[in-house]
């Protein structure tokens, strides 16, 4: 269950006062709260790329080197999708006997070539891109909503969006579309559920309008999610074989977007968000979810990412893993079944740069990032309520030859730099600067994949666009080098 834009500080069990997320609070007791879970990347695309690959996007292509240390995704007009390379979670699954579904938000392309069909899943409910629009159809179309290989509808035309009130009744389809899958398979399964509600323009449905102390959309559809949540889990606990054999993992493919101000969510303690390499940004709500293998009402400290579930699910299922290239990814089995602890690396990437390291307690940041000043004055704000001298700069600020520490335990919001004279900073910056050098100096980059864009590619003419007679004009390809703001 990966949800899009959730911060670290929504979970009630993460310390929101207002505890409105029961259903999750409920699953971390039944299972493991992990307080240091992180995703791969501070947005959309590259961390789904990431989940799904086991690899960093530094070397699965889903960055961009147009420009130094930039974010990129995957908008409507990006040439570049899921390299054939790759092979994913669902296509290693599906050799071995499993049915695959995703209901949700792909975000790794949109090109026939790209589609989640052609890598893995033997279902799709859901969009390849966010629920940005309504658009013309002249200068830039509606985004396609695809059911398995080809278009059901566009959003805001068939897939009813309010964008004014924020009201739909997508994420009760999805809620419906997961529940159907669970109940239905007779073969093992990988569900990936991604409902995109969180994501500004958030919206939810008409009962659950001002349901949320908040009163706000956001807040109402994290309500929505955490009910929905509740119902698929009943349905698992339900059935006695389902609950003894089902893992279910719950988290966010980056933090919140602060820069969204009331259409966000919230990260807590942690410093800015969305789009930043700072914890607000990558620090994810995760809990795993076993009730019959893992023990209940568990805190595990354990420093993880997103990519660990792919090794984690090949060793659950002892299926072999690919042993011609290289993963970033570590088995949790010991965490999540014996809540032990095992020494993990995390590496903080903004697009082509490694801009920080963790090991344990420390985290140590080579180069600091938000967004360039001249966006920042124009109301463009990653880090609002957030200034750390020196540390939240509007410079990309190369800091390699001194770099910045962090204790992560004393200090999660990363307010206090442990001073370069200290006795503690000399006694342990060695260790983070040689996990620096050596990490760049072993990764060899994949071929950027988020370099280009082209009106042409945009969702014009989607496979099954005749059947529904909603085909448009598709424009001469032009292609040119995307512009990555920040
Ligand atoms: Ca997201």
């Amino acid at each position: 269950m990966l949800m899009d834009d959730m911060g670290w500080g929504d979970l009630g069990i993460n310390g929101d006062p207002a505890r409105e997320t029961p259903n999750l609070d409920a699953m971390a007791r039944e299972g493991m709260l992990f307080t240091d879970f992180y995703t791969a990347n501070p947005l959309c695309s590259p961390s789904r790329a990431s989940l799904l690959t086991g690899r960093l996007p530094i070397r699965n292509g889903f960055y961009t080197d147009n420009i130094h240390a930039r974010n990129s995704y995957t908008p409507q007009e990006i040439v570049g999708g899921i390299s054939d390379w790759e092979i994913l979670l669902p296509e290693l699954l599906a050799e071995n006997g499993y049915r695959n579904k995703i209901v949700g938000k792909w975000h790794l392309g949109h090109q026939k070539q790209y589609l989640p069909l052609r890598h893995g899943f033997h279902e799709f409910f859901g969009s390849t891109n966010c629920h940005f629009g309504p658009y013309d159809n002249k200068s830039r179309p509606n985004i396609a909503f695809f059911r398995d290989d080809h278009m059901i509808g566009r959003y805001f035309e068939n897939i009813k969006i309010d964008k004014n009130q924020q009201i739909s009744d997508l994420s009760q389809s999805y809620i419906k579309e997961a529940i159907n899958f669970i109940t239905t398979q007779s073969d093992p399964f990988f569900l990936y559920w991604t409902p995109d509600s969180l994501h500004a323009p958030t919206f939810r449905s008409v009962p659950y309008i001002g349901s949320s102390s908040r009163s706000s959309s956001y807040g109402d559809a994290l309500r929505e999610l955490d009910a929905g949540i509740g119902k698929i889990l009943d349905t698992i606990k339900q059935n006695q074989t389902l609950a003894n054999n089902t893992f279910v993992f719950f988290t966010s493919d980056n933090g919140a977007a602060l820069v969204s101000t009331t259409d966000a969510g919230s990260n807590g303690p942690l410093l800015c968000g969305k789009q930043t390499t700072f914890e607000g940004g990558v620090r994810e709500p995760a809990i795993g979810w076993w009730p019959s293998r893992i023990p209940h009402s568990t805190v595990s400290r354990q420093s993880a990412t997103i990519m660990d579930l792919f090794r984690t699910i090949f060793s659950i299922t002892d299926i072999p893993m690919p042993i011609d290239r290289e993963y970033d990814s570590y088995d949790l089995s010991p965490v999540l079944f014996a809540n032990k602890r095992i020494d993990t690396n995390i590496y903080y990437y903004r697009g082509n740069q490694l801009m920080a390291v963790r090991n344990g307690d420390y985290k140590s940041h080579f180069w600091t990032f938000t967004n360039p000043l001249e966006q920042f004055k124009t109301g463009i704000n990653f880090c609002p309520a957030n200034f750390i001298k020196s540390i939240t700069t509007h410079a990309l600020t190369n800091y390699t030859q001194s770099p910045k520490l962090f204790h992560m335990i004393r200090d999660p919001g990363e307010r206090y730099p442990i001073p370069e004279n200290s006795i503690e900073y000399k006694s342990v910056i060695h260790k983070y600067i040689n996990l620096y050098n050596k990490h760049i100096s072993n990764t060899i980059p994949g071929k950027p994949l988020l370099n280009w864009c082209d009106k042409a590619v945009m969702h014009w003419s989607p496979p099954g666009c005749e059947a529904l007679n909603m085909c448009l004009p598709v424009p001469q390809s032009k292609p040119y080098r995307c512009d990555w703001p920040h």
